[in-house]
């Protein structure tokens, strides 16, 4: 069986540098009976949005596995597990707490704390609560306002529990995967302008929601149990087809839209200048005080990274991506590009000097697992935990602050539009029976984790 190596004395050896997995609600809980719908559940609905017209009824039934799930995440060595809380599991439709709902995530957390491992929770990945979408989603301002409300019932709940609290994951998929592509829920909406306008102005109420919420967590858990608080986001390098001044050109809008157009508000307060550049019937409204209330400080960053994306010059939308081609793609089409990340997080650190240490908050590779008798061989994957976390520890050897990586993900799941038809996972899950099986990239990451434990412990019993 394949190992991953780290170099010698790398900052990723040391016992302070956190290793987890992630997951999130919609991926892998089901029991949608204990919850309030939300839009996942409505688009699932719809004909020709998933790719099996599947939907997160049942998931990997987590909801009623977590018991065994949190022995598996133990089993693998981790210091830390990543997921997240449906906000449609915690509040009801009439405002009120959904008490069940919550002590689901009190007793994950505390199950979790009981064996040593951190809880890294995200509020908001992805699942919107039907109700809240009945009046406008994201297209609607109050919309943020609720989500401070919801941030604020899951700080008194958990706040003193968990290491680290981020308030959204992925708001570019949210936002333009949801409203502007199309390709993710809710799908854009009739009535509510162009698709970039749309697009722009969830992104505009994400990032005010982000805003309002982590002045509010930020005002209720200070002192010594205060949890990190910042927020996950997605990055992928963008680069040009070809040399020419218009394709670098459209890379170069690229990356400011996709990019940075969550990053940089979040940091200065301001939107990258392509905002000016957008026809006025495109650009989100914005009320005054906004971009000071979304420009609040932040202990982490969280990086999500999978590949990086080639783009070329489009004259309806100043840029369009260019899909991989060649060898040695991901079975989502994905090219691996293990120097993107370092070369992401460099462009990042050299650009902002308020960027704050970050975590590798999601890296993985979906590829084609079969399970034959109780042994599923992914190489590839091995070979992408390998090379990332190579890139990784190349960042830091150039000064970024890097502090933790996640994989992702803890075990098959539900891969949005792409239904079931993905394996994500370091676990492989036959969905017939919900069995879990370890693939031979789990326990490479266990072989990592456990060494690098038992070294901890040799260098503690000596002292
Ligand atoms: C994300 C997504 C995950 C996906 C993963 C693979 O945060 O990007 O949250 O839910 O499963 O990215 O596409």
């Amino acid at each position: 069986m394949k190992k991953i190596t780290l170099p010698y004395h790398s900052v990723l050896s040391r016992p302070t540098f956190v290793y987890g997995v992630a997951t999130s609600s919609f991926q892998i809980e089901g029991d949608i009976a204990g919850r309030e719908p939300c839009i996942w559940d409505t688009f699932c609905e719809q004909p020709n949005t998933i790719k099996d017209n599947s939907n997160g009824d049942t998931a990997c039934d987590h909801i009623h596995r977590w018991q065994d799930d949190v022995d598996l995440i133990c089993e693998l060595g981790v210091d830390a597990y990543r997921f997240s809380i449906a906000w449609g599991r915690v509040i009801k439709a009439n405002g009120e707490i959904n008490h069940t709902g919550l002590n689901f995530y009190i007793k994950l957390v505390e199950a979790l704390a009981k064996r040593g491992v951190q809880s890294h929770v995200t509020l908001y990945h992805w699942d919107l609560p039907q109700y809240l979408e009945d009046k406008g989603g994201w297209l609607n301002r109050e919309t943020a306002y609720r989500f401070a409300d919801y941030a604020g019932v899951v700080a008194d709940a958990l706040g003193s529990k968990v290491s680290s609290i981020a308030t959204l994951n992925e708001p570019f998929c949210s936002a333009y995967l949801g409203y502007e592509a199309g390709i993710h829920a809710p799908g854009p909406q009739p009535h509510a302008g162009s698709r970039r306008k749309q697009g722009r102005q969830a992104a505009h109420h994400l990032l005010l929601a982000h805003g309002l919420a982590l002045q509010l967590l930020r005002q209720r858990l200070s002192g010594q149990n205060a949890p990190q608080l910042g927020v996950v986001l997605n990055f992928s390098p963008c680069h040009p087809l070809t040399d020419s001044t218009a394709d670098r050109e459209a890379a170069e809008f690229a990356h400011q839209y996709h990019n940075l157009w969550y990053l940089q508000p979040m940091l200065t307060g301001t939107y990258p200048h392509i905002h000016n550049q957008l026809a006025s019937a495109d650009r989100p409204s914005i009320e005054p005080g906004d971009m000071d209330i979304i420009n609040q400080p932040l202990d982490f960053l969280g990086v999500n990274y999978y590949t990086r994306t080639v783009f070329k010059a489009n004259e309806q939308h100043g840029f369009s991506d260019v899909p991989a081609t060649g060898d040695g793609l991901t079975t989502m089409g994905w090219e691996v590009y293990a120097q993107g990340l370092t070369e992401i997080l460099l462009t990042l650190d050299r650009q902002f000097d308020n960027l704050p240490p970050i975590y590798i908050t999601e890296n993985g590779v979906a590829t084609d697992d079969v399970c034959d008798k109780n042994e599923v061989n992914d190489v590839m994957r091995v070979d992408y935990f390998q090379s990332h976390l190579l890139a990784v520890h190349d960042a830091i050897e150039q000064g970024v602050d890097i502090r933790g990586y996640f994989a992702w993900s803890l075990m098959d799941n539900f891969e949005w539009a792409e239904g079931y038809t993905q394996r994500f996972g370091i676990v492989y899950v036959d969905y017939a029976t919900q069995r879990r099986t370890l693939k031979n990239s789990a326990k490479a990451l266990q072989q990592l984790f456990l060494a690098r434990q038992s070294q901890h412990h040799a260098v503690e019993d000596i002292c």
